[in-house]
Formats: structure tokens, C-alpha cells, sequence
């Protein structure tokens, strides 16, 4: 049954490229790079969708579009056990591909086609993503993605016949296969039985076919006696599911003889291909009605993977949003805390008081105005071991403070992003809910760096101003803490008891440097020691939202945007506008060698018409002597059956089509 391929060049007319092809191979670069990183509802779906659309792409419509010529790919698909191998092998006549009985069935899908057109599919004109295995080059590895290349002469030329893996097997890969090889059909040609045909799958994808407007044709295998209201409802079905042009072939029940159907069975289906094998402008127009209809199809998935694609974006922007304004809060909170005198309390205010002592010396500061400076010196000189204690509790008070703004604000940021299915995603695995244990010591550092500014400003204020030079000198860091002190008092709005406390304090601090610099200076002071240190916090927030933004970051996701893909699709409906292939036969395929498919010859000389689609189906009027006892009952008419007796019967004890 094997002969050598063709020695031909691999794609011998190649069609020049239209604006179509170009637009097409637009999509293509536009959908391969659609990533939608982020799990927004529907994500998953659409990123399966995508996937399949560049590989219909690549399988099917670009090689479809660059060689109109090629044979018309006929994938038989149905589910498990439907008898699509039977049927293949029962087509031809001979056993190409294996019925299965043990499932899911490891085998390659058997692609048969005439020897003449060997070149156009033992190259990855097609289906590129699948190995190649002949009978003379068996392929080593793994079998399941690869086709099985049977060359048979009981095909016509110019078509071909494709033995699909089951759609509902119960290994996904084999699933995936079987999708992708519909996927890439001129004709479905659609198994189910008499028994399954209402069964939820198949009609999953007869109806995604029909909405993409495959060509289709459906067979009902096994149709026991009484079985016409079958038939009929599988009409009704077809007809509710979009696929009123389909023709519908019935095939009565009948004893195999080496796993062969009789030939009165198959006939019409062998009558039906092998029409449309010897007819290019049927062909043609097969393949350029499947060929509108998946156009049309991949802009319409395409329009619905840039609204995808930008649904990814508005999620990056709406979780950043939610880092942004939960880190402005923690922002605003310390800023609070720091300056309504809440810090000056507690640890700090003893420890400021003991530095400071009672009121008496500032009585007199405040009676010698004129040489205040000189007093202030004085008593910085006699107290040398108290501002660090002071700094240090400082530093003490404003860490714990400044820490639980951040632990509030990652938490709150973690609920937020819990809640939204793509924030989940990303924190799958991350525990993100406080602030990061580098933070906790970060924090400590960030604060005795603010307190080096601060000294850093009175130092250089010391310098810009002569006669200050000595009050720095014993006086640095007193003067350094008494800036801390007024800058948490510094929004001046206490009330109550803070004031008595709070505000007392921090009077003292401001008389202290208003003796050395002037008030005026010491406004400026306050306010850019401030200053210094939002900085120093909001940078503490942005680090610590940081962690969740890097997960964004890293997806890409706000790049995406479906814009491009979305122009990429109006350019190929645009262009398609232009470009239907529906109807007339636009390239001249080699005309066929006549070959009738197993069966057709016979269907013929019995009389019967192959159903043109549209037509609704009959199941066969099978000769009386050739019927199983039922059929013989069902249809017990026998005017129709050649004479008994005096015709030649082959090995299956059927009438000999050359008889
Ligand atoms: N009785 C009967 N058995 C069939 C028919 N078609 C297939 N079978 C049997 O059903 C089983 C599955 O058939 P197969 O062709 O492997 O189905 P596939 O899984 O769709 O390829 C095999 O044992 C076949 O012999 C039919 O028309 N009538
Ligand atoms: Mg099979």
C-alpha cells in the first residue's frame, strides 16, 4: 500500500502573498506574543485560546492560504470507540490505521493520502509542530505527536484522510491532539454512534466548529433497527447546533468481516469524498468556506484576547494603586504620630527632663537675653553625658512608631491583593502580610541616619553663623536633640494635657536653639529636619512596596495591552473584506485521477445520489440479502438488491464492484 512519495519540491504553488497573508502573519506575531501573566477571570482560558489560535494559524490558515492547491484534509474525529478507524480502514478497504481496543491508544494518527500527494505533508508545510513517520522511516521516540503517513492509491488525489485521536480520551495530550487536528480540517468529518450521539462533548465542539463555520459532515455509526427517529433527532440536534448545511450519513449496524464494514454501509460516505476528490471546484470551495469562517473566527477570539490583554493592565495599575495608597497612608500616619507629641511622652520626656533639669536655668536665660548663647554653652559644657540618652530614646520611640505603619501597611496591602484573584496569584507562596524582617533592622538605621542630619543642620548652621562655633563645640548634640524635640511639636496643634506636657517640652527646646541661632533660623531648622525625615520614611514604604511591585514588575503585565493585537485583528478583517474564498475555485488543482473510495462504486450503481451538503440523510437502502435479520425486517422490501444467487461475491460474501 506504501509507495514512494513524490520527488517534487515540497510546496510547488505557493501563492503570492495577498494583504490577507501579511495581515494574517501580523495576528500571528501579535497573538504569539500575547502573555497575560496575570490570572484576571478568564485569563487562563484566554491564554489556552491564544495558544490554539497561533497554532491554527501555523497548522491550518497560513499554509492553507500560501498553497490552495493542496489536497483537501478530511479529519474523521469523534469520541472513543465511535468506529472512526473502522470507518477510515472500511473507506480504503485495507487496515491503515488500528482499531482500537486497548485505550487510550498510544499510536500516531494515521494521515492517508494518495502517493501523488505524499510532498504535501511529509514536509511541516503543515502542522509543523508534529513529527513525520512513514512505514519506510519509522520514527523513534514519542509517537503520540507525530502523524502516521500512510501513501494509498484507493484514494483520489487531492484528498486526504486523517484519523483523528478520541476527543473525549482520557489522556489529555491525546485531547489536545485531536483539537488541534480538527483545528486544522478543509472538512470534518464527524463520528458518533447511534447510542452516544446525544452526549455532552462531541456537541461542545461540533458547536465551536459551527460557530467558526467549519465545514462539517456527520456519520451515525451502528443504527439498529428502528433507529430512523435516531437519525432524526440527530438532525434536529445538528440543525439546533448551527449545522444546518451538514450532511448526515447513517450507518446501519452490519457484521465486520477483517475488521472491514460492508461496502453497501460505507458507500455513500465513499460515493460523498470521492465526488468532492474528483471535483477541484467542490474542493475549492470546501476549503475556502472553512477558510472564511476561521478567518472570521481568529478576529473574533483575537478582539476578545485584547480586551483580555487589557484587562491584565487595569489589574497591574489596580494593584499598584492599592500598594500606592496603603503606603501613602503609613506615610501620613507617622507624619501624625511625629509631630501632634505623642513621641514626647514616656521614655522620652524622662529622659528629657533629665537633661534639661527643672525650670531655674532657663528663668535665667530668659532674664539675660543678651548673653544667652554664652549661658547655653555652659550648660551643654555641664551635662556632656546626657543628649545620647536622649537620642536614644528618641530613636527608640520613633522606630516603634514608624515599624507598625509598616507592618499595618503590608497588611492591609497583602488583604487587598488576597482579594483579587490576580494579587492571589502572585502571592502564592510569598507571606508578604508584615513588613520584611530586612525592614525591622533597615528602620534602626534609617533613624540614626535622620539623626545624623539633624546634626548635620545644626552643624552647618553653626558654620554659617560666627560666634557659634564655641556653643557647637560642647553644645552639638544638645542642640541636635533639642531639634528632634521641637520637630515632634512642630504642627504646634496640641491640646489638653499634651500641652502641658508635650508643649512644655518642647518650648524649652525651642528657647535652648533660639538662644544660639535666632527663631528665625530655627524655623528653618525645624521645618527641614522634618522634611528629612519624611523622606526617610516614605523611602521605607516605597522599599517595603517594593515587594509587592517587583511581582508585577516581573510579570510584564503593564506592558501588555491588547492595542496592537486588537489593530492586528481589525487589519485582518479588513483585509478579509477584500478576500472571501467561499464559491468559486480560485486555483486550478491537479484534476483528479477518478479514483472512487471503497463502497462508492457500488452506492452508485445501487442508484444512490451522494448527499450534496445540506441534504439530510437516509440511512442507506441496503440490498435485501446483504442485510443483518434486522435490517431484512426494517426494510424487508429487497426490489432494490442485485439478483441472489448469480452475483460474484467476494471474500466477504458481498457482490463484487466489478461484477
Ligand atoms: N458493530 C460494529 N462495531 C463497530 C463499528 N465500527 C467500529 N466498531 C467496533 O468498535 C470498536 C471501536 O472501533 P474503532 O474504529 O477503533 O473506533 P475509534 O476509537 O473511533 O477509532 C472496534 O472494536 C470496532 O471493531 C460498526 O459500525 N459496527
Ligand atoms: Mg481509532
Amino acid at each position: 500500500m506504501t509507495t514512494p512519495d513524490d520527488e517534487r519540491p515540497a510546496t510547488p504553488t505557493s501563492a503570492p502573498s495577498s494583504p490577507l497573508a501579511g495581515a494574517l502573519e501580523e495576528l500571528r506575531t501579535r497573538l504569539d506574543a500575547t502573555r497575560l501573566p496575570l490570572e484576571t477571570p478568564g485569563a487562563a482560558v484566554a491564554r489556552q485560546d491564544a495558544a490554539q489560535a497561533v497554532e491554527q494559524l501555523d497548522d491550518y490558515v497560513l499554509p492553507r492560504l500560501r498553497a490552495r492547491g493542496a489536497p483537501l484534509l478530511v479529519v474523521v474525529g469523534g469520541s472513543t470507540g465511535a468506529g472512526k478507524s473502522t470507518l477510515v480502514n472500511s473507506l480504503l478497504g485495507e487496515e491503515v490505521s488500528t482499531p482500537g481496543v486497548l485505550r487510550p491508544t498510544t499510536r500516531s494518527p494515521v494521515l492517508a493520502h494518495h502517493p501523488l500527494d505524499g510532498r504535501w505533508f511529509s514536509t511541516d508545510r503543515i502542522l509543523p509542530g508534529l513529527a513525520r513517520v512513514t512505514a519506510d522511516d519509522p520514527a523513534t521516540g514519542d509517537t503520540r505527536r507525530a502523524l502516521r503517513l500512510v501513501s494509498t492509491s484507493a484514494l483520489p488525489q487531492g484528498l486526504a484522510l486523517l484519523d483523528a485521536p478520541d476527543i473525549d480520551s482520557v489522556e489529555v495530550a491525546n485531547r489536545e491532539l485531536a483539537a488541534q487536528l480538527l483545528a486544522a480540517a478543509d472538512l470534518w468529518l464527524f463520528v458518533t454512534t447511534a447510542a452516544r450521539y446525544a452526549d455532552a462533548v462531541p456537541w461542545d465542539l461540533l458547536a465551536t466548529a459551527a460557530g467558526r463555520r467549519a465545514q462539517v459532515a456527520l456519520v451515525v455509526d451502528r443504527v439498529d433497527p428502528g433507529a430512523e427517529a435516531v437519525v432524526a433527532d440527530l438532525r434536529r440536534m445538528m440543525d439546533g447546533h448551527g449545522l444546518t448545511a451538514a450532511p448526515l450519513f447513517a450507518v446501519p449496524e452490519s457484521t465486520q468481516v477483517d475488521g472491514l464494514l460492508p461496502e453497501h454501509v460505507v458507500g455513500q460516505i465513499a460515493a460523498y469524498l470521492s465526488d468532492l476528490g474528483a471535483d477541484p471546484a467542490a474542493r475549492d470551495a470546501v476549503v475556502g468556506a472553512t477558510l472564511d469562517g476561521v478567518v472570521d473566527d481568529l478576529v473574533r477570539r483575537s478582539t476578545h484576547l485584547a480586551d483580555a490583554a487589557d484587562a491584565q493592565v487595569e489589574a497591574d495599575a489596580r494593584l499598584r494603586a492599592v500598594c500606592d495608597r496603603y503606603a501613602d497612608d503609613a506615610v501620613e500616619r507617622v507624619a501624625a504620630a511625629t509631630s501632634d507629641g505623642t513621641l514626647l511622652r514616656g521614655e522620652v520626656l524622662a529622659r528629657w527632663q533629665d537633661f534639661v533639669g527643672t525650670g531655674e536655668f532657663f528663668r535665667s536665660i530668659e532674664k539675660r537675653v543678651g548673653r544667652a548663647r554664652d549661658a547655653v554653652v555652659g550648660f551643654f559644657r555641664g551635662r556632656p553625658a546626657q543628649a545620647p540618652h536622649v537620642e536614644e530614646a528618641i530613636a527608640h520611640g520613633l522606630e516603634a512608631v514608624i515599624l507598625d505603619a509598616i507592618d499595618e501597611a503590608a497588611e492591609r496591602t497583602y488583604a487587598a491583593w488576597r482579594g483579587d484573584p490576580a494579587g492571589a496569584a502572585l502571592l502564592d507562596g510569598l507571606d508578604l502580610s508584615r513588613g520584611s524582617s530586612a525592614m525591622r533592622t533597615g528602620v534602626a538605621e534609617q533613624i540614626r541616619a535622620w539623626q545624623g542630619d539633624v546634626l548635620d543642620l545644626v552643624r552647618e548652621q553653626g558654620e554659617d553663623k560666627r560666634g557659634t562655633a564655641r556653643a557647637l563645640s560642647f553644645g552639638l548634640n544638645g542642640l541636635g536633640v533639642s531639634l528632634m524635640v521641637l520637630v515632634f511639636a512642630s504642627t504646634g496643634g496640641l491640646t489638653g494635657i499634651e500641652v502641658g506636657i508635650a508643649g512644655g517640652t518642647a518650648v524649652v527646646a525651642q528657647k535652648l536653639l533660639e538662644a544660639v541661632f535666632g527663631d528665625e533660623a530655627v524655623r528653618r531648622l525645624t521645618a527641614t529636619a522634618r522634611e528629612h525625615l519624611e523622606q526617610r520614611v516614605r523611602t521605607m514604604l516605597d522599599d517595603e512596596a517594593g515587594r509587592y511591585t517587583s511581582q508585577l514588575d516581573a510579570t510584564g503585565a503593564a506592558q501588555a495591552g491588547g492595542a496592537a493585537l486588537l489593530a492586528a485583528a481589525r487589519g485582518v478583517e479588513h483585509a478579509a473584506r477584500g478576500e472571501r474564498f467561499g464559491g468559486a475555485a480560485r486555483t486550478a488543482a491537479p484534476s483528479s485521477d477518478g479514483t472512487q473510495l471503497r463502497g462508492a462504486v457500488r452506492w452508485r450503481a445501487g442508484g444512490g445520489q451522494a448527499s450534496a451538503p445540506g441534504v439530510g440523510a437516509k440511512v442507506p437502502d441496503v440490498p435485501d440479502d446483504d442485510k443483518p435479520g434486522f435490517w431484512r425486517r426494517l426494510f424487508g422490501r429487497g426490489a432494490r438488491g442485485p439478483a441472489g444467487g448469480t452475483t460474484p461475491r467476494d471474500r466477504n460474501g458481498e457482490p463484487r464492484d466489478d461484477a
